[in-house]
């Protein structure tokens, strides 16, 4: 069973509401959806976010390295050989979510040749996960309102809010409002996507220490060396790193220098070959994870959870899955369905997905 080709179609799909928040925004899903075709007719599928503002990918640079680079290198290797395609894959640096597709559809099309799920495959803890919705920029009076709406409609009630803005007044006071407006029992936790200095961090968390958060993620840069070791250390609660860990190395770096105390593990950037390895580098450690959005779609979406579902560590909290509701359409023919909070891993072999091929071709851009 061996990697025959591999397809790159650029696709555009709107958002219903602009994400915004303070490394960039997004209103427009520009994705590449990845198909990994093996010699018996087996296709594999995933989905790469290019995000520029993070990783230095553009759609452009997805498809060209992934046909330029992977697809010959993969040529003829056999599906189960995951190791020989982390090794030819990882010859080239960087472009984490073009890697990431293209190992996930490998590990779909274990899936469909073992009869498997891959959430079976990886380990089989459960088949779903608590859900956590990302709120980004907006006044308190509109955040208050989608957390609201989140949670009477799809039962979610745990909140990753974005901050980083200044003056910083303008995310404490949004903070605020979902505590007081939606009570104790939703879960709230803050993401800064580097938007403040490390004093600006600190002084936020004070004026928040009231609140209950249950974590902070990226507050300031980690290229803020000795200022990031000074925030985390008087930290009262875990300091997830989020961007500032693409590679196995990078969380080393990350928790050893005293510069994070959790990690987000992205699906989208690590696929499910080097998310397992984070997984174990921070069980390792003691360190504790959550399940990142990296923007994704109902794809991306599928794998997120097809992970995290997967292990004991990762089922623990709630996954961020819920962007793609954001979105105003999507690729697949039976859509995600939230259900009390829950979000279930799909059905059947592999990831269980089925791309509507009418869709697909009227949002393609090629
Ligand atoms: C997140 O958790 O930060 C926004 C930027 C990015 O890289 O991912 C998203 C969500
Ligand atoms: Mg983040």
């Amino acid at each position: 069973m061996q990697i025959q080709r591999i397809e790159a179609i650029p696709f555009a799909i709107p958002y219903a509401k602009t994400l915004r928040f303070a490394s960039g925004e997004v209103d427009t899903a520009r994705h590449v959806l990845v198909r990994v075709h093996t010699d018996d007719g087996l296709v594999g599928t995933a989905e790469a976010p290019p995000r520029p503002f993070t990783y230095g990918e553009t759609q452009a640079s997805i498809i060209a390295v992934i046909s330029g680079l992977f697809a010959p290198a993969l040529s003829g290797t056999s599906i189960f050989a995951r190791e020989q395609v982390r090794a030819a894959l990882h010859r080239t640096v960087g472009n984490p979510t073009a890697k990431a597709a293209v190992d996930m559809a490998i590990w779909d099309l274990v899936g469909q040749a073992t009869g498997r799920s891959v959430t079976e495959l990886l380990g089989g803890w459960t088949d779903e996960m608590r859900v956590c919705h990302m709120l980004g920029f907006d006044s308190p009076e509109v955040m208050v309102e989608q957390a609201r709406r989140m949670r009477e409609r799809y039962g979610i009630t745990t909140f990753k809010v974005k901050v980083g803005r200044h003056p910083i007044a303008l995310d404490v006071d949004v903070c605020r409002a979902l505590r007081t407006e939606l009570g104790d029992d939703i879960e709230l936790y803050v993401d800064g996507n580097r938007g403040w200095t490390p004093s600006e961090s600190a002084e936020a968390m004070r004026q928040m220490a009231d609140l209950g958060l249950t974590l902070a993620e990226e507050l300031c840069p980690a290229d803020d060396v000795l200022g990031r070791r000074w925030l985390v250390r008087q930290s009262a609660i875990p300091f997830v790193a989020d961007e500032s860990v693409p590679t196995q190395a990078d969380v080393t770096r990350e928790l050893l220098g005293g510069s994070a105390t959790a990690i987000s593990i992205k699906t989208a950037r690590t696929g499910f070959s080097d998310s397992q390895r984070i997984l174990g580098q921070c069980e390792g450690l003691g360190v504790e994870t959550v399940m990142g959005n990296q923007i994704d779609g109902q794809i991306g979406t599928a794998c997120t959870v097809a992970f995290g579902a997967a292990f004991a560590a990762t089922a623990r909290r709630a996954g961020e899955l819920s962007n793609f509701l954001d979105m105003s359409d999507d690729l697949l023919a039976e859509p995600l369905q939230i259900v009390d909070g829950r979000l279930a891993v799909r059905p059947g072999p592999g990831l269980g997905l089925t791309v509507d091929e009418t869709k697909l071709a009227h949002y393609r851009e090629d």
